[in-house]
Formats: C-alpha cells, sequence, structure tokens
C-alpha cells in the first residue's frame, strides 16, 4: 500500500503506459491516483499476478523507491532567532523593563539570538554527538581517572562566560533586573546549550551561597571566578549531593564523614552517587563533621557544608577516584558520575549542622535552573512544531490548515505561556530581593512560589514536548532530527533537584515555617492582581473561573487546618498543582489586561482558565485525603504481591 501510494505520488514522472510490453500496463494502471482507477491502489485485488509478473513489478518498484529515496526528503522545520520569534517573551519584556533597560537588553538578546543559531547551534549538536568519555588509566598504566569532554563542550564554558551567563545576575547593572535579564538569556540557551545548563545551573547555585554568606575572604577568589566573563578565568561548580542511599532524603541518606585538620580545614571520605557536571572546577557538598572520637551526628542537624576544588593547580585530583559514568537515559552530553572521595581537602562554609539550610540557597536556584530549562524545551519542541505545520502537507493541505493539528499546538502553546509567565514571575521576585528592595511578602511569596513552580513545569515539560514530538509522526522519533534528545533532556526535569512528590512536600515545608504567611500573601497578591483585570470584559469569564478558584482554595485550606498531616501530604502534590495553576492564570490575565494586549493574550488567559484550576477541592470532597484512602491505594498498589501494606 505504502510503495502504491509512493509510485502514485510520482507517477506522471516515472509511469509511462508506453515504455513497458506486456506487464507495464498493470503497473501503469497502479500507478494512478485513487480517483483515476476509482478503488483503492491495494496491490492485486481481484487480478491474478503471475510469479514473473511479481519479479518484474518487484524489480520495477525497488528502483523506483530507491530514484525515490535519492528526491524525496520530509519537510524540514526551520526555525529564526529564537527571541525574535518569541513573541510572549518580548511582549513581557516591553510590559515590564524601564525603557532605558529594555532598550540595552534588547539589543543584547537580538544579537545573542542570532549567536545562538549561527554559532552554539552547531556546537550544542556536536556535544550531543560527542559524549563525554571516562579513562581511567594513562598509556602508561597510571590512574588518571580522566573525564575527557569534547572541544565543543569546552567551547560552550567560554560562551557562557562571554556571555556573562552567570555574570550578569551577580553585576547587578540592571539593578533588580539583572536577574531577569540572566535567566531570560539563560533560557534562550537552555535548548541550544548542548547540556552546559546543568554546569551552569549549579555554578549559578554556588555563586548564590557564596553571596549568601557574604562572601567571606577565603570564598572570594572563587565567587570571582564563578561569576567571571573571561573564559580564561571562569570555573563551573558542581552540588554533590546525593549519595548512595538516595537523592531525596539527604538528611538520613548523606554518610560523608568530614575530618578536621590541624590547619583548620576538612579532609571529606564518603561516596558520591551522582556528582553532575562532573568536569567542573570547584563543588559544594554535605558532609558530617567527625568529632574527637570520629564520631558523627546523624539526621539533618549532623550535615554541614563545605566547598572543594576537584583538582589542584596541575591538574591532579584532590584526594577523588572516578568510579565511573552514569549511563543516563538522557542529558548524555553532560558527564555525571560515581565518586570516591578519599580525603579530599574541603572548606567548611557552613555553620555546623547547618548544612541543608545552607545548600537549600543553591537548591532553590538550581530549581530556577531547572523552571528555565523546562519553559526553554516547552518553547523549542512548539517553534519546531508550528514551523513544521506551515510546511508539511497530509491529505491534501498543511498540517496548519487542519483544525485538530493546530488546536493540539495551540493547547501545548497555551501551557507554555502559563509556565513562561511563572517563571519571569520568581526571577523578578529573585531580582528584587537580590538588591534588597523585597517586601517581606515578596520573599514569602518567592519562597513558595519556587518549589510550586519547578514541580508543576517539570511535569508540563514532560507532557509537552512528548505531545510536539508526536505532531511530528515517524520524524518525530528519529534521532537524527534532534528531536528526542530534547524529550530525554527534558524528562529529567521532575526529578533532578527533587522530585515532584519531595517538592510537593516543599511546599507544605514553606507553610509550616512561615505559620501559614505564605499562602496569605497568595491570596493577597492574586486578588490585587486579579482587580486590575476585573474591568476588562472580555476576561470577565476567566476573571470569574479564577475567583471561584480562589474561593474553593480558601475553604480547603481552612477545612485541611483541621485535619492531620496525613491529610496535608496526601493532598500535596494536588495542593501544589492547585497553587501553580491559580497562580499562572493570574498572571496570563494580569498580562492580558494590559492595554496594547493582543486578541492572543486574551484568548491564552481565558483557555487556561477554563482547565480545572482546583483539583485539591475536587479531591477533598472525594474523600481522596482521608488515611482510610491511603491504606485502599496500598491495597490497590500491592494486589497480588507479597509486600505488606502501608505504614501510616
Ligand atoms: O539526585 C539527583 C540527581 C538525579 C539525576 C541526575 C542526572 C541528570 C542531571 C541533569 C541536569 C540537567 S537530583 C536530587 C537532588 N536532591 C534534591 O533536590 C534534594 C531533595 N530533597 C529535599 O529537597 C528535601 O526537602 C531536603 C533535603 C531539603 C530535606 O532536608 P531535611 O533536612 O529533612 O529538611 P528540614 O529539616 O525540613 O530543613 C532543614 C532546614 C530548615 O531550616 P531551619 O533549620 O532554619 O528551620 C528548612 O527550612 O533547611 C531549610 N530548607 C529550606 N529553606 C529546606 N528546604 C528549603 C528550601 N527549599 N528553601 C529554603
Amino acid at each position: 500500500m505504502f510503495t502504491c501510494r509512493l509510485l502514485w505520488w510520482r507517477s506522471s514522472a516515472t509511469c509511462k503506459p508506453w515504455q513497458s510490453g506486456r506487464i507495464l500496463p498493470r503497473v501503469w494502471e497502479r500507478c494512478q491516483p485513487p480517483s483515476r482507477k476509482g478503488i483503492n491502489t491495494t496491490t492485486g485485488q481481484g487480478q491474478q499476478v503471475s510469479a514473473q509478473e511479481k519479479q518484474v513489478l518487484e524489480d520495477l518498484e525497488m528502483s523506483v523507491a530507491r530514484r525515490e529515496t535519492e528526491t524525496l526528503f520530509q519537510e524540514q522545520p526551520q526555525t529564526g532567532n529564537p527571541y525574535l520569534e518569541d513573541a510572549l517573551l518580548r511582549s513581557y519584556l516591553k510590559t515590564h523593563l524601564p525603557p532605558k533597560v529594555l532598550e540595552e537588553v534588547n539589543q543584547d538578546l537580538e544579537r545573542f539570538g542570532n549567536r545562538l543559531l549561527i554559532k552554539i547551534k552547531p556546537l550544542g549538536w556536536e556535544c550531543e554527538l560527542n559524549p563525554p568519555v571516562f579513562r581511567q588509566y594513562d598509556a602508561w598504566g597510571r590512574r588518571v581517572d580522566h573525564i575527557v569532554t569534547c572541544s565543543a563542550w569546552r567551547r560552550m564554558k567560554e560562551i557562557a562566560a562571554e556571555e556573562g551567563l552567570i555574570a550578569e545576575a551577580y553585576e547587578r547593572r540592571y539593578s533588580n533586573w539583572s536577574r531577569l535579564h540572566q535567566a531570560v538569556k539563560l533560557y534562550l540557551f537552555s535548548s541550544f546549550s548542548g547540556g552546559f545548563n546543568c554546569p551552569l545551573a549549579m555554578t549559578d547555585g554556588a555563586a548564590k551561597v557564596i553571596e549568601s554568606l557574604g562572601t567571606p575572604g577565603s570564598l572570594k577568589n572563587a565567587f570571582d571566578h564563578l561569576t567571571s566573563r573571561d573564559p580564561k578565568k571562569f570555573w563551573t561548580s558542581g552540588q554533590w549531593m546525593t549519595e548512595r542511599r538516595g537523592g531525596s532524603d539527604v538528611a538520613n541518606g548523606t554518610e560523608t564523614v568530614a575530618r578536621k585538620q590541624p590547619d583548620g580545614t576538612y579532609r571529606l571520605y564518603g561516596f558520591k552517587w551522582f556528582t553532575s557536571a562532573a568536569d567542573s572546577d570547584v563543588t559544594l557538598t554535605l558532609a558530617r563533621v567527625a568529632d574527637a572520637e570520629g564520631q558523627v551526628k546523624q539526621g539533618s542537624s549532623g550535615l554541614s557544608l563545605f566547598f572543594l576544588k576537584v583538582r589542584d593547580e596541575e591538574g591532579k585530583l584532590n584526594s577523588i577516584q572516578v568510579q565511573r559514568l552514569k549511563d543516563k537515559l538522557g542529558t548524555r552530553q553532560m558527564a555525571t558520575a560515581e565518586l570516591w572521595l578519599d580525603g579530599a581537602k574541603a572548606e567548611l562554609i557552613s555553620a555546623e549542622g547547618r548544612g541543608v539550610a545552607s545548600i537549600s540557597n543553591m537548591l532553590n536556584i538550581t530549581r530556577i535552573h531547572n523552571v528555565i530549562a523546562a519553559v526553554a524545551s516547552m518553547r523549542r519542541m512548539i517553534s519546531l512544531s508550528r514551523e513544521y505545520a506551515r510546511r508539511r502537507v497530509a491529505f491534501g493541505k498543511l498540517l496548519k490548515d487542519h483544525p485538530l493539528h493546530m488546536q493540539t499546538i495551540a493547547r501545548m502553546e497555551v501551557q507554555t505561556r502559563g509556565a513562561f509567565l511563572l517563571l519571569m514571575e520568581i526571577v523578578r521576585l529573585l531580582g528584587l530581593v537580590e538588591i534588597n528592595m523585597a517586601s517581606d511578602q515578596d520573599q514569602l511569596l518567592l519562597r513558595l512560589l519556587i518549589p510550586v513552580t519547578k514541580l508543576y513545569t517539570g511535569k508540563q515539560a514532560s507532557a509537552v514536548v512528548v505531545e510536539a514530538m508526536e505532531s511530528f509522526g515517524g520524524q518525530g522519533y528519529m534521532e537524527d532530527t534532534g528531536l528526542p534528545v530534547i524529550v530525554r533532556d527534558t524528562l529529567v526535569l521532575s526529578i533532578w533537584e527533587g522530585t515532584t512528590n519531595i517538592l510537593s512536600l516543599d511546599v507544605l515545608r514553606s507553610l509550616t515555617k512561615s505559620q501559614g504567611q505564605v499562602m496569605a500573601v497568595f491570596f493577597s497578591t492574586v486578588q490585587n492582581k486579579l482587580e486590575l483585570a476585573s474591568s476588562i470584559a472580555k476576561l470577565e469569564p476567566a476573571v470569574k473561573q479564577m475567583q471561584d478558584a480562589i474561593s474553593s482554595l480558601a475553604q480547603f485550606t481552612q477545612a485541611a487546618g483541621s485535619k492531620g498531616t496525613v491529610t496535608m501530604e496526601l493532598a500535596a502534590r494536588d495542593f501544589s498543582y492547585t497553587l501553580a495553576r491559580i497562580y499562572a492564570g493570574t498572571l496570563l490575565i494580569e498580562h492580558a489586561a494590559r492595554p496594547d494586549a493582543s486578541s492572543t493574550d486574551i484568548s491564552t488567559a481565558r483557555r487556561w482558565c477554563k482547565q480545572e484550576l482546583c483539583p485539591v477541592a475536587t479531591e477533598l470532597e472525594n474523600s481522596t485525603y482521608e488515611a482510610e484512602e491511603a491504606l485502599a491505594d496500598s491495597a490497590l498498589v500491592y494486589e497480588g504481591s507479597p509486600a505488606c501494606g502501608s505504614r501510616l
């Protein structure tokens, strides 16, 4: 059938009735479009084809097929400058940045967009084609534990410095807008970076920790390197937090011991199970300080934060052995290693026992980078998908003229826009915090929105990129299109830097720690934003849906107050999704309420608000969060298995 379609497609060029003797008239017949034959083109329908005829037919089809592969090609989506093609990004910047800042930032981003397209994109692909290799011994049998990276990867590091992808946030030349400018550059860079966004996330996190410690003298040099624009000087940092016993429960999973040395430094002994960007220059890591008897304190309060250089001046590893590189589903361009620390020299940089609280500053930055990567992946896949739809013909017309196809992409677009505005909101708030312009409310809101946005966009991105891959049909599944790379690299985003459930529990932590204040700020912020939009007639239905969702959420929070911890834990994920949907919807409404808002801004806000905005209230009504439900969950999961049930 497929061959027949191909033959028909090229019928006038390849099948001429006069070219054959006995057989070809039949072939010619098969080459006619269905309308001429009046029936479908399945081979041999109602016909007796002799073996000889069959052979000739096959030979003929073969040569035609061969000619097809020479000339038939699929339409390749071509995208342009990613900054210029991103309408929402540009309208956001225009709305929020002061004119002078906008002028400079706009210029920088347009230039950067061209550099991404022309220079950086091919380098990113080279990184994918040349993943890091682990060389344990040199030619003479010496143990070297060398992680060999490709030249494109090393060039990415230089570009990151030249573009100030970390520096921009710390130089503060645009005051509170510096962080947003940096985040936008990282967002544009992310999908072309060949995985270099990962070391940048941790580098940013390390710089943040050092800055939040007041940049002590001993770390000044490191801070300068991490925030340098000089490619020769620029350092990247790792974040070695996950050990063999797990990456979520850091307090119980960390076994590394720190022994104090006479000179005040420490030696670390332990095993780090996931160390991403293992070729980095420095790292932050957690360990338990041993007392004079060699005893360590267990739990979270036994953990302290350390800074260390991975290699010495001569390039020799700092009493570290690389056991192996991880064999990952994605992010293969970037080396993730298992490392033995066998007396690695390190500096204690937090108060003893305050390791988790101190590294949280890093976590909050890397989680923002996770959001950046999530939104960037969605944007990239949609850009490719919509371009493809403008070129690809199916069933006699372009994909873009098939309403169902457009509906599918439009739904992804709505999700991506909501996610993008959430990202902008958290970096806007972070920018205020970083120059001490943030109110207490801003700080509380930021604390709440980081885990909410991280967990929500991580999930959204996975769904969107898989959907977008499907929009290319079989081509989407082909490695050399580059599309599966984006899909694989996106799937880590709901895992890296805390899984969805861990982040949902972090949302609860922010509630408990602030004694509910984060929710008070959440409610007042969304109400203020909605009030500003309430006079716009076209937004009325969206505002109404949002108000209803907010009332339901308020009822839930009141009801939850009298429930036990099991209820809150069971509700944590739906609760976080609710916060994400309500906040993103509010931002979309706010954006659509601008005087120069487009009709698509308005329709996006309306579409967003039509989805279920408050799933946590629905599930509460369904009694999903009762303790008996948890037991039922367990029974369901383990039916037929010898495992025991839930231990509530
Ligand atoms: O392992 C991983 C790698 C997977 C795949 C790698 C390959 C590919 C990479 C590709 C890259 C592109 S990822 C997993 C990384 N691990 C995490 O993200 C950690 C997840 N776990 C958590 O986030 C937990 O919630 C912990 C570790 C933070 C919980 O620790 P504790 O010690 O049980 O928590 P506590 O006791 O509640 O908190 C200790 C202190 C408290 O402050 P104080 O003592 O002042 O009350 C908390 O308020 O830390 C504070 N704190 C925070 N502060 C905890 N979390 C935060 C926060 N997010 N923000 C501010």
